[in-house]
């Protein structure tokens, strides 16, 4: 269809406002949402991923792609939600307590959106208490941690701490990331996994939940 082609060069492109004229104006003609982002969504933003890998894309250009994937899903959530169309799993996603570099999360989010996950992003200076809330109430398969400075990402090891001592560390599988975070790091304090990037972690949730 050549609308989905054209969905797929606004997320290339980062154009908001068309993407949303083309979204609403397919909505209205009944084409089910469910097709649009199977068919359109997600392998654009596969696309963009795989652009941003080989650096054929960069940073500046993947945030505007970002931001008309999200006025995109703005429209088509509510859409998707009504007709019982179920996510392929569950991420609750924070930047650590005394963290507020929240970039690289809401792209990561964004990945993982464009992937089918429906993703509850708890915000930047998540303390552990409320990662260990927002498990009880959202019952995630994955809780993904990020963290930016070589401060704080001490915190990530309190706040699996905390989920553990909650008694739900065996029902979650955790994936951390951030600037200064290392496979090592991730080893060291028993994350599940690390991606060093949005694309990569995208990649390995998709992989989580095909183990779980
Ligand atoms: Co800050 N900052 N900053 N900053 N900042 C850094 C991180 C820093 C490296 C700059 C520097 O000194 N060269 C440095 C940290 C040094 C260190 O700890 N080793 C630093 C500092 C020191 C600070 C302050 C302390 C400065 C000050 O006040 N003196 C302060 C701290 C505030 C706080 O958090 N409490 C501060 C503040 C800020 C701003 C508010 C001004 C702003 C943040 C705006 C925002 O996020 N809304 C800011 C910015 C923009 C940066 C830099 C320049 C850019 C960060 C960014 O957005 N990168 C940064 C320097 C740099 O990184 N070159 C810097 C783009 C983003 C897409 O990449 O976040 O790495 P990134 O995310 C990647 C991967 O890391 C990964 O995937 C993402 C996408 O591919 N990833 C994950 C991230 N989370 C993941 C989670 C995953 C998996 C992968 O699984 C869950």
């Amino acid at each position: 269809m050549q609308e989905f082609e054209e969905l797929k060069d606004c997320l290339r492109n980062g154009e908001r406002k068309k993407i949303v004229t083309i979204i609403e104006k397919l909505v209205a003609d009944n084409i089910s949402p469910i097709t649009i982002l199977n068919d359109a969504l997600i392998p654009g933003m596969t696309r963009v991923g795989e652009m941003m890998k080989c650096g054929e894309m960069y940073l500046p250009e993947v945030l505007h792609s970002a931001g008309a994937m999200n006025a995109a899903m703005d429209i088509l959530k509510p859409l998707l939600l009504k007709d019982n169309v179920k996510p392929v799993g569950r991420i609750v996603m924070g930047t650590v307590k005394g963290d507020m570099h929240d970039i690289g999360k809401n792209l990561v989010g964004v990945m993982l959106k464009g992937a089918g996950m429906e993703v509850i992003d708890i915000g930047v200076q998540a303390s552990p208490e409320k990662f260990v809330e927002a498990i009880k109430t959202h019952n995630p398969a994955v809780v993904g941690i990020s963290a930016m400075l070589t401060t704080t990402m001490l915190g990530m090891n309190t706040a699996i701490e905390a989920i553990s001592a909650a008694g739900l560390r065996s029902s979650v599988k955790i994936i951390i990331g951030g600037a200064p975070v290392t496979q090592r790091f991730a080893d060291e304090i028993g994350a599940d996994a690390y991606a060093r990037d949005a694309v990569r972690a995208a990649e390995k949730v998709k992989e989580m939940l095909a183990a779980a």
